[in-house]
């Protein structure tokens, strides 16, 4: 039996609480992760928040990297002692998606029921109640039992936060724009909402070669770290003129709008605005997702009649034993400034603060740090 110091979420729109929580001994399949990097990602805010309904008490986290500490039955004890980055969707490698190569839209993911894949969790209360981990890897705890398809070992010099931000981030946004939408080089892109996702989309979009890469947030310091990361052309987007963002996009982008736009945040009005920027046979990429039931609309009529497209990115088509390390070699080769997303270094204790900025748009990606 192990310990873990783990953010704990019980109830939505309630803080989550810092408590020492017991962790069983890896069962046959299972990994045990001592983690060294975990970041905030939206995602665990919308939990938080409760714009998802979510089984508790479970433990946050799903951008997460650390050292394999010890492994179950039928996994290669070469592990131990490897530094891994963590997958958020956990493949079971025999449903149909799998088999067809789609690995991030499993269907048979114990992701999905936040467990192991037996359906059981490894961590308890003191007075013996089971805690879930959020998409079975709950990656802002001390240390974790996660299922061995959810670990992705990395090329060393990869730092703990890199490899964190692999795990979701990086492969969410590049993902997005060189997997799901394929762009190609030279075409223009613009990319809404700069937080870790969007961001990254830009990242994407430079590697990709993008002529012109249009970025647009309310924030300021995100369009001027955007700029770091290759965009070319910005609009500051005034949350009370829609239009105004799309006329913006439009006039940047030249050709009657841009070929990409990438929806980074996920709420209607920005959604609305990515499919209205469009030229004729353009795609509006959509990454951010919003609360459950929200519906976004565009005008019909320009959309069918300009042969346009709307496509829906879940991980950037993530593999994730084949696409991490691809992407960890590109940021080794200093094509992926990854180490610039990062805004600051938080203890667990902290993350309550951490979700406040991250809500109002402040922070590019803050990163949990655990100590040994
Ligand atoms: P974030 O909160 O760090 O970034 C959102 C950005 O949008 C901030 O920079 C805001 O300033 C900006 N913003 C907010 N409102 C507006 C507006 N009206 N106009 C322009 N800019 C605005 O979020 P994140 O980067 O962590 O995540 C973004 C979304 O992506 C979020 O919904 C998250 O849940 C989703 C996500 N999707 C996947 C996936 O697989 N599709 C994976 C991971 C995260
Ligand atoms: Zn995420």
């Amino acid at each position: 039996m192990f310990e873990s110091r783990a953010a704990v979420f019980t109830d939505a729109g309630h803080p989550v609480s810092i408590e020492t929580l017991a962790l069983d001994v890896p069962q046959p399949g299972e990994v045990l992760v001592r983690m060294t990097s975990s970041g905030v990602c939206h995602s665990d805010l919308h939990v938080r928040d409760g714009h998802w309904e979510r089984p508790g008490p479970i433990v946050l986290g799903h951008e997460g990297a650390g050292i394999v500490e010890a492994v179950g039955e039928g996994i290669n004890p070469e592990l131990i002692g490897r530094p891994v980055a963590l997958t958020w969707y956990a493949p079971c490698l025999t449903c149909r998606n799998c088999q067809l190569g789609r690995q991030w839209i499993c269907t048979g993911s114990p992701a999905l029921g936040h467990a192991m894949t037996d359906g059981t969790t490894r961590l308890t209360r003191p007075d013996g109640s089971p805690v879930l981990s959020y998409l079975s890897i709950g990656t802002m705890a001390s240390r974790q039992v996660v299922p061995a398809a959810a670990v992705v070992p990395l090329p060393d010099g990869v730092p703990p936060e890199v490899a964190a931000l692999i795990g979701c981030g990086v492969s969410t946004g590049v993902g997005a724009v060189i997997k799901t939408a394929a762009v190609p080089a030279g075409a223009t892109v613009a990319v809404i909402g700069l937080g870790g996702v969007g961001l990254s989309c830009v990242m994407g979009a430079k590697i990709a070669g993008a002529s012109r890469i249009i970025v647009v947030d309310v924030n300021r310091q995100k369009i001027e770290l955007a700029g770091e990361l290759g965009a070319t052309h910005w609009v500051h987007a005034a949350k009370d003129d829609p239009k105004g963002v799309v006329d913006g996009i439009r006039a940047a982008a030249g050709n009657g709008g841009p070929d990409f736009v990438f929806e980074a945040i996920g709420l209607p009005e920005t959604i609305s605005q990515a499919v209205a920027a469009l030229p004729p046979g353009g795609t509006a990429c959509l990454v951010g997702l919003t609360r459950y039931g929200q519906s976004a609309s565009f005008e019909a009529f320009p959309f069918v009649d300009g042969g346009r497209r709307i496509i829906g990115s879940n991980y950037g088509s993530a593999v994730a034993a084949v696409d991490f390390p691809r992407y960890a070699e590109m940021y080794l080769q200093g094509r992926l400034p990854i180490e610039k997303l990062i805004d600051r270094r938080l203890d667990l204790a902290e993350l309550e603060d951490a979700f406040d900025r991250l809500r109002a748009g402040q922070a590019a990606r803050q990163m949990v740090v655990f100590e040994d």
